[in-house]
């Protein structure tokens, strides 16, 4: 066997950064690097810049300080040669990287004097900054804290991606119905991101697959297969407080240079043009989709694409210091390297390493499959059987033959295995099997992921309970000791110091600093809960909050609401599960009340936002029955200043930013069993708001954290909801005996909010009365009207319901994504902080 070929491009080509650089490079003074800027980057004068030249020129000043800073973590990283961390994910939610950066390095301050002095603001500048939306909600959020995180804890990780060209799309709301704008984020560079037209790796789809003895051994080769170049961009990641700065690898698909000339050799220009342009295509957009998987062949070919980058670009930098001068050299491998697969999206990587490993270097299957389960786990974050991935095996085989063969031959060891230690259960072979035989041949690409991890883990208590009793309960009895928990955290520079700069002083002032990176010091909080003075002085952040969110409400829909009245807000992506129609019930059922003429209701603004699916007809509808809804509340002199409704439009990571400091009540009321974490509810919970939830998700342990006085439980819990399914629920009974239910559906099935369109509810009516109410909204209906009645019974008194706010925030220490992260890193990874 011949020992691995070297790594074909010298190391010093891949990452200039890591050139021994021995001292810190040398940073003019933040105001004089502004000028400087204004004149040798933008080519301009203060008389002639813009808003967007500030922007840039103050986004090239702190992009210095980071390039500093990640020169030296590249070359620390080089020199002590640590254990290193992949997370793996289709999606990172990074949001806007110039405040973050600044907070992170500490030099906010700074930048905002400077641009003071030189006629200019940061909070203007900050404003020009595109988000990067390279995600749909939850799960790409959660990889952009996990970054944070990582950087801050000193941990060496990189994050692998796709440098989408769309991100996640712009909503806008006309005639009260969502529409979908594309992301064109890039239209004005990127100053955070750097090309490595150097770290490029040739990516193969179709083709087909030769066997071939060859010094007696079979080998494989994958043979006439297309080419697709992916070329690295690189993001900075600093961490808080430290030196660290990490990177988010994010790759582009370029078409080849031999596409080109094979082409413009036959004289085809136009042939070679079109052609590169459908290679392209495969970085060009992120599946706007987190319900369903889409089994489009393109959604696989980004899969593959960004999976095989990056296995090459980790094999290529673990050979760039190791020499294999023997096949088992190649067991340093899980001791240098972890890979983290989120959800099942990157699953294909198992496949990827195997390919690698066996087909390329040529190791023996069973000593690389060895070395595979001692580097992949795998974070599963749904339950819902619509969003599990599979794939026919028909489409794979076309596009990844060899990787199919691959995935055939894991199967049957796999499946060997089981049979030989549970004998005679045929049934269970057909249910663990990675390829589902009961609807024509599909790779499953959730049990790839189990299978070819050490580690699998649900995202809270909950979920990963119920990924032991439902989903995985065959592979929990073959792997007992595979399932495990890590709940979900957020990063409180981003989420506190920056969203929310009132409260971080306020409660630096009461407690000192030191929060930002060890959220357990908010507990010194606790005392200060019953101080009157500082309740007092709790209440001016929020409403200060809560008119900065006013004000942008105003300039976003035109609607005007009151900073006084209970911001009540449910913001997240559009999901029959999470029940945003459970809340416009509650609405309706408050509208009527007030109509009737009750008295002492405690004035609300009711606001919603969160983008649904383009796909998804009844998501669609659900926001246009709220903005139907707002329209008709709004506009009804009988109500007053007592409701407004708003829809809140394209909700991303900067308007998360505002809404979360500027909200009272946090509405987390998905079904019991359906939500596997939610990290939305974390967010407000940290910024002093009250959660009004079910016992889902990590409702149960912010409960837990929070105390039982301090956070409204309504509605069926987890055994409740199958039980009442198994018992036949019949939603009309609930219909039927409820008039305040009755009068509400009544109303949307009448046509009472679309008076130019009767009918147009009437599916949203169907789908609770007539096909089964599958999320029980009339179930958990009357508990949730009564719950928030004590919900605006507290309120009016401010006294009690800002002690019971502080307590959420001092209580907060556990939903910190620094706690969630160093439990992988020593539970999962085995990685240590540098
Ligand atoms: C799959 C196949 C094809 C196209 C798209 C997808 C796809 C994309 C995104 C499927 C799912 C997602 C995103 C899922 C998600 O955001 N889940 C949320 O993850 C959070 C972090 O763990 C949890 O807090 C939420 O409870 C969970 O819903």
């Amino acid at each position: 066997m011949n020992p691995t070929k070297s790594n074909p491009l010298p190391t010093d080509k891949i990452a200039p950064a890591m050139a021994n650089l021995k001292t810190t490079p040398k940073l003019t003074p933040v105001k004089q690097a502004l000028q400087n800027h204004l004149i040798f980057s933008s080519f301009k004068t203060s008389a002639t810049a813009t808003n967007r030249d500030w922007y840039d020129v103050s986004a090239y000043t702190v992009r210095d300080h980071v390039v500093a800073r990640w020169v030296k973590t590249a070359d620390a990283y080089a020199e002590q040669d640590p254990k290193r961390l992949y997370y793996l994910s289709l999606e990172f939610l990074i949001g806007r990287m110039l405040s973050n950066a600044a907070l992170n390095l500490g030099i906010q301050d700074e930048l905002s004097d400077g641009l003071t002095t030189l006629g200019h603001s940061l909070e203007r500048a900050v404003e020009l900054e595109q988000d990067a939306a390279l995600g749909n909600g939850g799960l790409g959020r959660l990889a952009a804290c996990f970054l944070d995180s990582m950087a801050t804890m000193n941990i060496p990780a990189t994050g692998y991606g796709i440098r989408y060209e769309f991100g996640m799309f712009k909503q806008s709301i006309e005639h009260g119905q969502q529409v979908e704008n594309p992301d064109n984020w890039l239209r004005y560079g990127n100053i955070w991101e750097f090309q490595r037209p150097e770290a490029t790796y040739n990516i193969k789809f179709y083709g087909h697959v030769l066997h071939v003895l060859e010094h007696n051994v079979m080998n494989s080769h994958w043979v006439d297969a297309e080419q697709v170049v992916a070329m690295a961009y690189d993001m900075p990641v600093p961490g808080y407080g430290t030196e660290t700065v990490n990177s988010l690898r994010l790759w582009s698909a370029k078409a080849t240079r031999e596409f080109d000339l094979r082409h413009f050799n036959d004289g085809n220009y136009e042939r070679a043009v079109e052609e590169r342009v459908e290679t392209e295509t495969i970085s060009k957009v992120l599946y706007p989709n987190d319900a369903s998987a889409s089994g489009r062949e393109l959604r696989l070919k980004q899969q593959y694409f960004f999976v095989s980058a990056s296995i090459q670009d980790i094999l290529r930098r673990f050979l760039s210091v190791h020499t294999m001068h023997t096949p088992a050299d190649w067991a340093l491998l899980p001791e240098k390297i972890a890979i983290q697969l989120n959800d099942t999206h990157p699953a294909i990587g198992v496949a990827e390493m195997m390919y690698q490993l066996v087909d390329v270097h040529r190791l023996s299957w069973d000593f690389a499959w060895g070395l595979v389960n001692k580097i992949f786990a795998y974070t599963n974050h749904t339950l819902m059987p619509e969003a599990l991935e599979t794939w026919s095996v028909e489409l794979f085989g076309s596009l990844l033959p060899r990787h199919l063969e691959i995935i055939y031959e894991i199967n049957w060891q796999f499946l060997s295995w089981v049979s030989r230690n549970f004998p005679g259960d045929a049934d269970l072979l057909r249910r663990v099997s990675i390829i589902d035989e009961t609807q024509g041949r599909r790779v499953r690409m959730a049990h790839l992921a189990v299978v070819g991890s050490h580690t699998v883990n649900g995202v809270a208590a909950l979920h990963s309970e119920l990924l032991k009793t439902t989903l995985f309960a065959d592979f929990h009895k073959i792997y007992p000791n595979k399932l495990t928990n890590v709940t979900n955290g957020i990063t409180p520079r981003r989420w506190l110091n920056q969203a929310n700069p009132l409260l971080t002083a306020l409660i630096s002032k009461a407690i000192g600093d030191g929060f930002q990176q060890d959220l357990a010091k908010l507990v010194k909080l606790t005392p200060l809960a019953d101080d009157k003075d500082f309740r007092k002085a709790f209440r001016a952040v929020k409403l200060a909050n809560k008119q900065r969110l006013a004000a942008k409400i105003h300039s976003h829909t035109g609607i005007l609401v009151n900073p006084n009245s209970l911001f009540d807000v449910q913001i997240k992506r559009i999901h029959e599960y999470k029940r945003q129609l459970l809340n416009v019930l509650h609405v309706i059922t408050l509208y009527n009340r007030i109509r009737a003429g009750e008295q002492n209701l405690t004035p609300r603004t009711v606001i919603f936002g969160g983008k649904a699916a383009p796909g998804y007809w009844m998501a669609k509808q659900i926001i246009r029955l709220i903005n139907d809804v707002a329209h008709v509340v709004n506009n009804d002199p009988a109500i007053g200043e007592q409701l407004k409704v708003v829809f809140y439009p394209n909700y991303d990571v900067s308007s998360a930013e505002i809404l979360f400091p500027g909200s009272d009540l946090s509405e987390q009321i998905s079904t019991a069993g359906t939500e596997a974490s939610g990290t939305g509810n974390m967010k407000m919970a940290l910024n002093g708001a009250l959660t009004i939830g079910t016992l889902d998700g990590a409702n149960v342990e912010i409960k837990e954290e929070v105390g039982d006085d301090n956070i409204f439980i309504f509605g069926l819990t987890t055994p409740q909801v199958a039980q009442t399914k198994a018992n036949g629920y019949n939603p009309r009974d609930y219909y039927y005996n409820n008039p305040g239910l009755k009068q509400v559906l009544d109303m949307i099935g009448s046509g009472f909010f679309s008076p130019d369109e009767h009918n147009r509810y009437q599916a949203i009516i169907d789908n609770l009365l007539n096909n089964g109410d599958n999320y029980l909204l009339l179930a958990d209906y009357a508990s949730y009207i009564a719950t928030q009645d004590e919900v605006g019974k507290l309120y009016q008194n401010q006294e009690e319901w800002s002690r019971r706010a502080i307590l959420n925030v001092a209580r907060m220490a556990k939903f910190s994504s620094d706690r969630t992260i160093g439990e992988y890193a020593n539970n999962i990874w085995n990685v240590k902080s540098l």
